[in-house]
């Protein structure tokens, strides 16, 4: 309890900085502080990892419980889906090319009941498909001009441009991100799409009365406590419940699950595809701070700056860290060689800075040490790559123009780095 409050001061006191530390945000190379990476391959205690033994059963799971206990957050317990129900599905989606499924995940526990609503457009075969798992950001509804598309209940931010207002989403909401879901070429590749609202699981906000986390409170607990879960385990726990269904779906092949998410839903793929090796690929879109990028260089977001806008995502233990990266006992590149040896693709966005697509790169590199100690490519680059020059190894990697954002550019090398391990 002691430790609990003076972490509650220590942020308010820290909270009171964030301006001064806005102001200093590095966004130039030369800024970065010199610092010393954690070796993925070197036990804490000293030592060399050598074996693939060594590091499935030692280091690997070391690595894991101080992200779990130092950055995102236990998960309290377990609940399973309490019952699915199918809304619709139809064999007509998209002009006739693809098939369509609707269909709620509820879970049940301390009196509470969530629903998770799943859509899915799958390619037309008899044979069981690969798909794409990716939360969206404001309802599935968004992601295509599909009438058919059920509107969601569910708590959104308010963005009247697209017509949310009062936290709802109305008529007008409907294909307002389908930019970033090219979903007939996603199906014509021979890939399911399957998507999720992430505000079902946990609506975004620094409220933890709502969403899964009351699920497990003993009586009088009203927060997670310092060492468990913020909103991105929570989210990640969401699709991992997600792949559960879709293991019973006769549909789908759930042995070829690639996880993906951009920028905040990155970070919460990347720990998705740590936390539970069913996924068989992880795609991070401009994930940064507390995603794919390094935080010992504070190049960009930082984390005291994530902690503070964002003090719901990473459990409490995590603020410890803020404009303190260097006493991190990991860092990010760890996070991804956690995948290892899985297919891994990390991209990132030169109008991106914010993210820190170079700290995203160096991470990628560092992690592929493990990926060869297992027997796998890695990431076949040492230098960053040029603008728009893809590279594919087990791990890839690519820098593409323009902003931060998920493209049909990002989505074509998401697609043929599936090709190589998912066919
Ligand atoms: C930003 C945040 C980033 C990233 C992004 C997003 O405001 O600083 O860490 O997650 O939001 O999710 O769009």
């Amino acid at each position: 309890m002691k430790g609990f409050a003076f972490l509650f001061l220590l942020s308010f006191f820290l909270a009171g900085q964030t301006k001064a530390q806005r102001e200093k945000v590095i966004t130039d190379e030369s800024k970065v502080p010199e610092y010393n990476l954690p070796d993925v391959l070197t036990r804490f205690r000293g030592g060399k990892v050598k074996t693939e033994k060594a590091w499935f059963k030692k280091q690997r799971p070391e690595i894991l419980k101080l992200f779990t206990t130092e950055v995102y957050g236990q998960v309290p317990g377990q609940l399973d889906i309490a019952e699915v129900k199918v809304w619709e599905s139809s064999d007509e989606a998209l002009n006739g090319l693809a098939r369509r499924k609707q269909l709620s995940l509820f879970f049940r526990n301390n009196g509470h009941n969530l629903e998770v609503n799943v859509l899915m457009y799958l390619p037309k075969t008899t044979e069981k498909v690969p798909v794409f798992l990716a939360y969206n950001f404001t309802g599935n509804h968004a992601v295509s001009n599909d009438p058919a598309i059920r509107l969601t209940e569910s708590w959104v931010a308010n963005n009247p441009s697209v017509g949310i207002i009062n936290n709802q989403i109305t008529e007008q909401s409907r294909a307002s991100s389908e930019d970033r879901w090219p979903v007939e070429e996603i199906v014509k590749s021979g890939y399911g799409l399957v998507t999720v609202y992430y505000g079902d699981v946990d609506p975004d906000k620094n409220d933890f009365s709502d969403g899964i986390h009351p699920f497990f409170y003993q009586e009088n607990q009203t927060h997670p406590r310092y060492n468990e879960w913020g909103s991105i385990a929570a989210w990640a726990w969401g699709l991992s419940r997600v792949l559960d269904y879709l293991e019973t779906d006769q549909m789908v092949d759930s042995k070829k699950v690639a996880v993906l998410g951009h920028s905040r839903l990155g970070k919460t793929a990347l720990w998705a595809g740590a936390t539970d090796q069913r996924f068989a690929m992880v795609v991070s879109n401009e994930s940064g701070c507390g995603g794919a990028a390094l935080s010992r260089r504070e190049f960009g977001e930082t984390v005291q700056i994530i902690n503070t806008s964002f003090p719901h995502w990473f459990c409490d233990n995590f603020l410890k860290y803020n404009d303190n990266e260097e006493e991190l006992p990991v860092d990010q590149h760890m996070l991804l060689a956690l995948i290892a040896p899985r297919p891994l693709y990390v991209a990132s966005a030169e109008g991106d800075k914010w993210a820190d697509p170079r700290g995203e790169f160096l991470s990628a590199k560092y992690a592929s040490p493990v990926y060869e100690l297992l027997g796998k490519e890695g990431l076949p680059a040492k230098e960053m790559p040029e603008v728009n020059q893809p590279v594919m190894g087990t791990i890839g990697y690519h820098i593409r123009s323009g902003k931060h954002d998920l493209t049909l550019y990002d989505w074509i090398q998401y697609i043929r780095f599936a090709d190589k391990f998912l066919k």
